[in-house]
């Protein structure tokens, strides 16, 4: 059994599959906090978890197709100045379960917490890829990252960014080796993995054990057979991987973490909580919220760190205070954020239904009754 040595998790975690481990927070535990603490940020494997021994740990770096590799250990990489950032994790199938109800699509079934935000610290890729001898080339190109977990045929994780984000500086791409102060644990990469500000958690390789600068993105089946977006009519039968780009930054967010779809809510005045979260760096200027299905709307109050216009990698908590009508028998809560590019979500899912769904981002909704 490959996953027998797969460590011990959270009790609290609502486990989408076992083996490999794949899990959420609850969403009242995922908005407690702005830094989502290590133990309750969800955990997303295609594979069992390695165990790495950090003391002969290496990475390997080719800065150039053809060129010459260099070999990191831990800490080589802890010499390359430490650079740390707040950044949002979201998985391209959170809030997948939603379009499953709209139709039957291949994926985990995903509530809306598949979505986690840390301060991860370590050496800029753009630092490492310097010194592993990259040069500026005009010609598209590609960086291609590879786990050390792998399939029993030896098949690693693998997945690819362009290569002007990696050497972006303002991009932020880190070989992260710390989250929230403490080593990764193992479940989330350790001893290194990738963290890709503004961009689909598929790309943020764990376990990292190879970085190289390549002409064609990452051959994996995770960067061109998965993570692609479709319109609703194509079906397993006619879809065609190689015509969808790959998910790289993600469309504006948000969703409701309080109260729960369902509950019984105390008349008088409901206190409504979530999240909201835009790819690329694109901040979030705005989240509505309405009691009555989308007919009236209120702004949000948002918390959290300020975001950074075109810099904004970490989600905004929000939270509405308001008046339960008198006499209502029951809330239709929704939400909707705007980012700063003016994007907004779509107001239901079967228009952006897809096969594998992903991308799933329409206006969130919950029921609750109003006790008498
Ligand atoms: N990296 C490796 N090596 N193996 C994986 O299975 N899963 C990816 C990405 N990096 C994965 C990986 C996916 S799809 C997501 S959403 C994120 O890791 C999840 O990161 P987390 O488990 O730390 O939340
Ligand atoms: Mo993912």
């Amino acid at each position: 059994n490959p996953y027998a040595d797969d460590p011990v998790r959270h009790p609290a975690l609502k486990v989408n599959s076992q083996r490999p481990f794949n899990a959420e927070p609850p969403p009242e535990l995922l908005t407690e906090n702005y830094i989502t603490p290590n133990p309750l940020f969800f955990t997303r494997n295609h594979l069992p978890v390695p165990n790495l021994d950090p003391d002969t740990y290496r990475l390997h770096v080719v800065g150039a197709p053809g060129g010459q590799s260099l070999c990191l250990s831990l800490d080589d990489l802890r010499k390359f100045p430490k650079h740390e950032v707040t950044v949002t994790l979201q998985c391209a199938g959170n809030r997948r379960s939603e379009m499953s109800q709209v139709k039957e699509v291949k994926g985990l079934e995903w509530n809306t917490g598949a979505i986690s935000t840390a301060r991860w610290a370590g050496a800029r890729l753009c630092d490492v890829l310097v010194q592993a001898g990259h040069q500026l080339s005009e010609a598209e190109a590609h960086v291609c990252f590879e786990g050390l977990d792998s399939d029993p045929t030896g098949t690693a994780y693998g997945a690819s960014i362009p290569l002007a984000r990696a050497l972006d500086p303002a991009a932020d791409v880190l070989l992260a080796y710390e989250m929230n102060g403490e080593p990764l644990p193992r479940d989330h990469g350790f001893p290194v993995r990738v963290v890709v500000p503004g961009v689909v958690g598929a790309r943020h390789v764990k376990w990292l054990g190879r970085v190289s600068v390549q002409p064609e993105e990452s051959g994996s089946h995770w960067q061109r057979r998965d993570y692609k977006g479709f319109s609703p009519s194509v079906d397993w039968d006619t879809v065609d991987f190689d015509s969808a780009p790959s998910i790289q930054e993600l469309p504006v967010q948000s969703a409701i973490t309080e109260p729960r779809d369902g509950e019984t809510v105390e008349s008088g005045e409901v206190t409504v909580k979530g999240y909201a979260w835009s790819g690329g760096g694109r901040a979030v200027i705005r989240v509505d919220v309405s009691l009555d299905g989308g007919l009236t709307w209120q702004a949000a109050e948002l918390y959290g760190e300020e975001q950074c216009p075109r810099k904004a990698w970490a989600w905004r908590l929000w939270q509405l205070q308001a008046p339960v009508p008198a006499g209502q028998k029951e809330l239709h809560i929704v939400c909707k954020a705007v980012d700063e590019s003016y994007n907004v979500q779509p107001d239901t899912v079967a228009p952006i239904w897809n096969l594998r769904g992903v991308l799933s981002n329409a206006w969130h909704r919950v029921h609750v009754r109003v006790a008498p």
